[in-house]
């Protein structure tokens, strides 16, 4: 089932029908334990919305008051571009370290205010010469700590702030529309199959100058364990975001440009689409 968070409120596709809710209020949605049940009685109780669009109906990113987290070098390729491009500032083996280590890198990445939904523009900061997307799956997690459903997360990045110096991350990593969300949430009670892809191709004037894809088998850490690192001691009354890592990184030589088209796929969950500014 996936639902979407829309101008005219949530509504669920289930077997290629929409049905839209009759509660609007997107906090309390997306914080039940038991969503993939209620969109079950939801669907069975409601009629279909008679030729619906999405595209009409102002697709929104997924998130209203929750805050987006995200898990780092987990994948090995994220290891080795991290190390290569902080050589020289002497942060290299400090990923290399947090690849092996028991606890997780997670770091704060982003508020809805800063998230780009779909079809909206995601941005480079005015400071940075080297700047990638990191297409991540992305977890959505109620506030007791339960992985309700999936969505797609583009972790913006600026390797050459990062590179500098690893304390210099925060500013890498979160400024305005520096994380896209979307196009829904994949609600779900089980796990997403190993054999998962990710796709990473970014559209410059019609052509396309990157294409990668990596799948969940080469992800290093459990969900379960990034979310249980990522609850203690800290509450989250709506909910979280919690984006998974990068395994797809472009060659150093490329950073992106204005107006590139960066088009983020996980099946079955969809595609994430969005230009820079
Ligand atoms: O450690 C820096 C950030 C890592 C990251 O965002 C990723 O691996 O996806
Ligand atoms: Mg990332």
């Amino acid at each position: 089932m996936k639902l979407y968070r829309t101008e005219q409120g949530p509504i669920v596709e289930h077997q290629g029908q929409f049905y839209r809710l009759a509660s609007a209020d997107w906090n309390q949605l997306i914080n039940r334990d038991d969503l993939h049940q209620h969109l079950g009685e939801e669907t069975a109780r409601l009629d279909p919305i008679e030729g619906f669009s999405l595209e009409r109906a102002g697709l929104l990113a997924p998130i209203v008051s929750q805050e987006v987290w995200a898990a780092g070098v987990t994948y090995y390729r994220s290891r080795t571009a991290r190390m290569e491009e902080s050589q020289s500032a002497g942060g290299g083996d400090f990923y290399e370290r947090v690849y092996a280590a028991q606890r997780p890198e997670l770091f704060f990445k982003s508020t809805a205010h800063r998230v780009a939904g779909p079809g909206q523009l995601v941005r480079i900061r005015r400071d940075s010469k080297w700047n990638v997307p990191e297409p991540e799956l992305a977890l959505v997690i109620t506030s007791a700590n339960k992985i309700v459903g999936f969505t797609i997360g583009n972790d913006m990045s600026s390797r050459d702030i990062e590179g500098e110096n690893p304390l210099y991350l925060p500013q890498a990593k979160v400024y305005d529309r520096s994380c896209a969300l979307g196009p829904c949430i994949l609600v779900s009670d089980v796990a997403l199959p190993r054999s998962t892809e990710i796709r990473l191709e970014i559209v410059r004037g019609g052509d396309t100058v990157f294409d990668g894809s990596t799948t969940l088998a080469a992800i290093k850490r459990d969900f379960e364990e990034l979310a249980e690192y990522l609850f203690r001691d800290n509450s989250f009354p709506d909910g979280c975001i919690l984006l998974t890592g990068t395994g797809i990184v472009p060659p150093d030589s490329f950073t992106l440009e204005a107006r590139d088209a960066i088009h983020i796929t996980i099946e079955p969950i969809g595609t994430l689409i969005n230009s820079v500014a």
